[in-house]
């Protein structure tokens, strides 16, 4: 049975890197069903009134599914933050990727030894890393 991912990256905290999310998404689904695609989308609408509710029970209920989690984390966003956490509660194998020339990752992802960091300085290292971890799964 194909293996499922849960991709973590920002919504609300910005949009800045939907383009980036979206290439990442694409490598990740040569391995893995990624039950998180909406957060590849150019389109969503921040300010449209979505149930927070509904969005909470169905990405929690996803996290339980998944096998693994890739968030990126880059663009800092308290969803992602709490996700990463929840995704530790749960003993989910986490991988976290950060462009090390943009943001300085949270001590509280960075100094927490559950957690599998990948720094990255340029896109093609950060491909290449996830390259790595897919093909280790
Ligand atoms: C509809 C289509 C795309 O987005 C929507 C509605 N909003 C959300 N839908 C699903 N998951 C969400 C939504 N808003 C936040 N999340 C979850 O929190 C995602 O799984 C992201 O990884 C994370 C982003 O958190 P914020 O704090 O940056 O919004």
């Amino acid at each position: 049975m194909k293996l499922k991912a849960y991709f973590a990256g920002s919504i609300r905290g910005g949009r800045n890197d939907q383009a980036l999310y979206a290439r990442m998404i694409d490598a990740v689904r040569e391995k893995a069903d990624v039950l998180t695609e909406h957060i590849r989308l150019s389109t969503i609408n921040l300010n449209e009134t979505k149930n927070d509710y509904d969005i909470h029970t169905q990405d929690m209920n996803w996290m339980k599914e998944c096998d693994f989690v890739i968030a990126e984390c880059t663009n800092p966003s308290l969803g992602v933050g709490y996700e990463l956490a929840s995704a530790e509660h749960l003993h989910k194998p986490v991988h976290i990727f950060y462009n090390t020339t943009r943001t300085q990752l949270s001590a509280m992802l960075k100094g927490d030894p559950y957690f599998m960091i990948h720094p990255y300085t340029t896109e093609e290292e950060l491909f290449t890393q996830l390259q790595q971890v897919l093909e280790a799964l």
